[in-house]
């Protein structure tokens, strides 16, 4: 079996990720279409580097990601840095021949969104494969969603209504990580997890054309933290530490029109109380209703038109073995799955990328779009009018 030698820049919350989806990839899908080998690990913070090393089986750690580029031995690289430093080294793995994955959102800035896809695209016309990991739309009950759609079962869509919601920053107290900070970020929530949202919106019920919205930051300072390590709401550093100021947005809310002539809502708020990892997205069409729910993953509810007025109403379908990529996780219904399996799931739509030399289905490209989206919401919020997002 083909061997595939993995570097991965950053280690932090994402890159133990990374890790669990390309460790476990094989042990559900056999045979895997190649087999990763943990390579390189590299992280700014030395012993955060050799750390990473040893718990999650590198061969070897650096500190300068340029180690991972320079190496003929490194096939794929998985760019898991905070926002602003995924497009100098995305662009720099693919000028160098390397098939790269990068976390969302694309980049902290428009150009250099730009400036990615266009180096993806320059690279697949020599085969590299490149795929922007927005890994909800692989979710089994968003696939069956889709499947619904695209089979026509609940007709011409009229509505998308999503939200993404967490509570993780709702305490003032929570620090100033990176995830705060514009120059580093790019953006706030927008960046962060209303991107999400928007790229399973645009999956489902195809390009946004326009939106309006409102941009609102509440916590305006934040106790700083140093070290770099993304704790993401974990730690309280109490009243006395010192603070410095968010530039970036807390909560966004914006309506829609599709390309389609479907028009909807999107909220996005890391701050909302009891509300965890609350991706919802709700369908209207003209033939039934889809509702799904990341809380509750393995769910999905559907509701036609065609059912006799006494039994319409929303059911409740539990993916399992019949439904994607269901066959290879457990093989029983209700076993589930979580956010460790759809790890694997990515990492065998990407390495299975490359194995066949197709690009996936969120290439670079895909997470441009999204950017574009996201910078339409920011002139709105400006400006209080409706905005046509760039094609
Ligand atoms: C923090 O809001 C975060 O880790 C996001 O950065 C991820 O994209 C999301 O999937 C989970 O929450």
């Amino acid at each position: 079996m083909k061997k595939l030698n993995v570097g991965l820049v950053g280690a932090g919350f994402m890159g133990k990720a990374h890790v669990v989806g390309y460790s476990n990839m094989p042990k559900f899908f056999w045979p895997a279409p190649a087999m990763p080998v943990m390579k390189t690990i590299c992280d700014i913070v030395p012993e955060i580097a050799e750390e990473s090393r040893e718990r999650f089986g590198f061969e070897k750690s650096c500190t300068d990601w340029h180690e991972i580029i320079n190496d003929p031995e490194i096939d794929v690289v998985s760019v898991c840095t905070p926002n602003n430093a995924h497009a100098e080294i995305t662009i720099a793995a693919l000028k160098a021949g390397k098939h790269v994955i990068c976390e969302k959102p694309i980049a902290a800035t428009l150009e250099d969104a730009k400036a990615m896809a266009e180096a993806a695209e320059e690279a697949a016309q020599k085969g590299i494969i490149s795929m922007n990991a927005y890994q909800y739309r692989r979710v089994p009950a968003v696939d069956l969603a889709k499947k619904f759609i695209d089979e026509g079962s609940i007709g011409k869509i009229l509505n998308v209504r999503c939200t993404y919601l967490q509570s993780w920053s709702a305490d003032p107290s929570s620090p100033l990580s990176w995830r705060f900070q514009k120059d580093i970020a790019g953006a706030g929530t927008l960046g962060d997890i209303a991107s999400h949202v928007i790229d399973i919106a645009q999956y489902l019920a195809g390009d946004i054309d326009e939106v309006t919205g409102m941009m609102k930051t509440y916590i305006t300072e934040r106790p700083v933290q140093e070290g770099g390590v993304d704790l993401l709401g974990t730690v309280k550093l109490g009243d006395n530490a010192e603070k410095k100021p968010v530039d970036v947005d807390d909560e966004d809310s914006f309506l829609v029109k599709f390309k389609s002539g479907a028009v909807g809502s999107i909220e996005a708020t890391r701050n909302a109380w009891g509300r965890n990892n609350f991706i919802t997205v709700e369908l209207h069409g003209t033939l039934g209703s889809l509702y799904f729910n990341y809380e509750r993953l393995n769910e999905l509810q559907v509701c036609f038109a065609n059912d006799p007025d006494d039994r319409r109403g929303f059911k409740t379908i539990y993916t399992g073995p019949a439904h994607f990529h269901g066959d290879v996780t457990w093989n029983i219904p209700g076993m589930n799955i979580g956010y460790g399996e759809l790890k694997a799931i990515e990492m065998y739509e990407f390495i299975k990328a490359i194995a066949e030399g197709k690009q996936p289905s969120t290439k670079l490209s895909v997470g441009y779009r999204i950017e574009r989206v996201c910078d339409a919401v920011r002139k709105s919020a400006e400006s209080g009018c409706w905005v046509k997002v760039e094609d």
